[in-house]
């Protein structure tokens, strides 16, 4: 099975193409699919968010499409940035507004923070799928890792002593948001291949 992935982010193709192909999933980035666009996210919610790219890709290819809104929700920032993840900070670097994110949330008590995935899948006869994937976690006190992208190098998940930037790809997967999100939405997807039917 192969369906457009309607995202700009190289990093999030690489871990959905890792977490779905096990799964019998295959994706096509929309720029591989000759579409090169940045739908405009005007949502206020991730899922909306994530049902905006999917349609333009949808409607841009007439073929099924996927996509993910994601982001971290800090509670310091009483849940920001949130959907406005990636425009956070605009201007600098992953790694300053990272090391910021740091100093604002030692100045309090809360260091809870989640990573948060919303899926959505729409199919040119106007069904779609929706799936969602969080990670609990906190905001660690140090910058720290390699792997991964955006905020993994703060980011310590529940349970775990280091960052998500400190864990392979194939280890973030099996516990992060995204990994959550995409295998929720790959039962359904099988669910819906075998009956024709959304079971939400
Ligand atoms: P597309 O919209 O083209 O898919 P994007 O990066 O703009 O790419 P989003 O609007 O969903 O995607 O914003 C997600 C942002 O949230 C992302 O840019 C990171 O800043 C952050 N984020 C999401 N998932 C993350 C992860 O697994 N690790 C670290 N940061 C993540």
């Amino acid at each position: 099975m192969r369906l457009i992935f309607a995202t700009n982010n190289k990093d999030k193709l690489r871990e959905v193409r890792e977490i779905l192909s096990p799964l019998g999933i295959e994706v096509t980035s929309q720029s591989e699919a000759g579409c090169s666009f940045e739908a405009e996210e005007t949502g206020s919610t991730f899922t909306e968010n994530a049902r905006i790219k999917a349609r333009a890709a949808m409607e841009a290819t007439g073929l099924p499409a996927v996509a993910d809104d994601s982001g971290i929700e800090i509670n310091a920032l009483d849940g920001g940035p949130g959907i406005y993840s990636s425009r956070y900070g605009s201007g600098r670097t992953y790694r300053e507004t990272c090391l910021e994110l740091i100093d604002i949330v030692d100045t309090c008590q809360d260091r809870g923070a989640r990573f948060r995935c919303a899926v959505v899948c729409v199919f040119p006869d106007g069904r779609e799928i929706t799936a969602e994937g969080v990670i609990e976690g906190e905001i660690g006190h140090v910058y720290e890792g390699e792997h991964g992208f955006g905020y993994d190098p703060i980011f310590v998940p529940e349970g775990f002593e280091h960052t998500m930037a400190c864990l392979e790809d194939d280890e973030k997967n099996a516990i992060s948001h995204r990994g959550r999100a995409f295998r929720n939405f790959a039962e359904k997807l099988h669910i819906f291949m075998e009956n024709g039917e959304t079971k939400e």
